[in-house]
């Protein structure tokens, strides 16, 4: 049997999908990267009499790339299944067994490209980055948002004001946070309905607004669940997705009767993210989320806020915004410890085809939410207008209140 190195030779990206994995071994890279395009496709640690020459070459993953050390392996498409977006079969092929392989130290998924047969499964997004800013009519200017916080605990009715407060000081978006669901001390059907209530009451004064209404759920609840809080009035719906599993975002955006964007959050990602020597980068992620229709997806905040990232997040934002694959713009959404101070460093890095959200950041303003509401919005305005903050905060109190309270980068 011939080997699985083929260096040297070049991608094809319409029969393969190729893979780049960051490796950290005390074998020789080469034996490393064998081990993985064998693990991975049709080889296991010792030879077997099963394998005949035909299936190592229809379906032998290939070894065509070794720079210091990243591996680029390309999977043949046959080996995926032929069933339609099989989402947890492409993943078992990509990212699977390879984590648990005692030759090697660490392996970490850092980007995948999938070939035309594959990505022409998915859907994409519905509405996507292009029909949140329709339906907000906020054609250009970053959306500004928030999470009503604290993350638990607030009953329908404080959610709701919240909601309106965040509205009246001039957000675009609002939601709930990644562990509120339908908890005894704010039922999802009251939340929702009061919510829409307070949305509909916006509206009525001319403000355009959506909230994000967190579904996640055991899978086969969870078209039902959100098939029920749109007819409670909900205009976004709200989807962990680690947690939920890719199938949930699939599901909510191909059903029919889903007829609102579907907010991605990410929660337990950094589980395997946060390692730079193991696991999978964002990056393979935020591909998948776009394929399978997620219409807004966290991305972190480019190395700005409180959780943990880089720029080399700037990755995410192509992948969420970039036109080489055939689905809709996805929402890049920026947030975790954002505060007015940091839009400006956002902007800078983002772009204004991006949501910028706060929870902290609007609550903890010393003006209260609408205050909190009105100065992360004014920083917005700010960055779009190219005005820096402190020259902006001169005539504008709640983002000069909060610059005094949290600072800036
Ligand atoms: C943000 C928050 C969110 C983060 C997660 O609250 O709780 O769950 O957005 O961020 P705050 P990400 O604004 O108070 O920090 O998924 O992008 O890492």
């Amino acid at each position: 049997m011939d080997s699985y190195l083929h260096l040297g030779e070049p991608a094809d990206p319409d029969k393969y999908a190729v893979c780049k994995y960051r490796v950290t071994t005390d074998l020789p890279i080469e034996k490393a990267a064998e081990a993985i395009a064998a693990e991975q496709s049709t080889g296991t640690w010792t030879g077997i009499s099963t394998l005949n020459t035909q299936i190592f070459n229809d379906l032998g993953a290939r070894v065509i790339d070794i720079t210091g050390d990243m591996v680029t392996v390309e999977f043949p498409t046959d080996d995926f299944s032929i069933e339609v977006g099989a989402v947890p079969q492409i993943l078992s092929v990509i990212a699977g067994n390879l984590f648990g392989l005692g030759s090697l130290k660490g392996v970490r998924l850092e980007d995948v490209t999938f070939p035309k047969d594959i990505l022409n499964q998915f859907k994409g997004p519905k509405f996507g980055a292009d029909g949140m800013r329709k339906m907000l009519n906020r054609p250009e200017k970053p959306l500004v948002g928030t999470i009503v916080k604290p993350k638990i605990g607030l009953g329908p009715k404080a959610t709701a004001d919240y909601v309106y407060e965040s509205g009246a000081g001039g957000l675009t978006n609002s939601k709930d946070d990644e562990t509120l669901v339908d908890q005894r001390f704010c039922p999802i059907e009251d939340r929702t309905v009061a919510v829409a209530e307070a949305i509909d009451r916006l509206e009525s004064e001319g403000i355009r607004m959506m909230h994000a209404i967190n579904v996640s759920t055991r899978g086969d609840k969870i078209v039902e669940l959100a098939e029920k809080v749109q007819s409670w009035g909900a205009r976004e719906i709200m989807v962990d997705v680690i947690t939920c599993g890719f199938g949930a975002v699939q599901a909510l955006a191909e059903d029919p009767s889903i007829k609102v964007p579907i907010h991605v959050h990410r929660t337990m990602h950094g589980a395997f993210t946060k390692d730079p020597l193991h696991g999978v980068a964002m990056l393979p992620l935020t591909k998948l989320v776009r394929m399978c229709g997620g219409d807004a997806l966290h991305i972190g905040t480019l190395g700005v806020g409180k959780m943990s990232g880089s720029s080399k997040e700037d990755s995410n934002l192509a992948a969420c915004l970039g036109d080489d694959v055939p689905y809709k713009r996805m929402m890049p959404v920026c947030s975790g410890g954002v505060y007015p101070g940091i839009v400006e460093a956002i902007v800078a890095k983002a772009g204004m085809n991006v949501q910028i959200q706060a929870g902290g950041g609007v609550a903890g303003h010393p003006d209260g939410v609408r205050g909190g509401a009105k100065a992360m919005s004014q920083a917005v305005d700010a960055a779009f207008a190219g005005i820096p903050k402190e020259e902006y905060a001169k005539d504008h109190r709640e983002l000069a209140l909060a610059l005094e309270k949290w600072g800036s980068k």
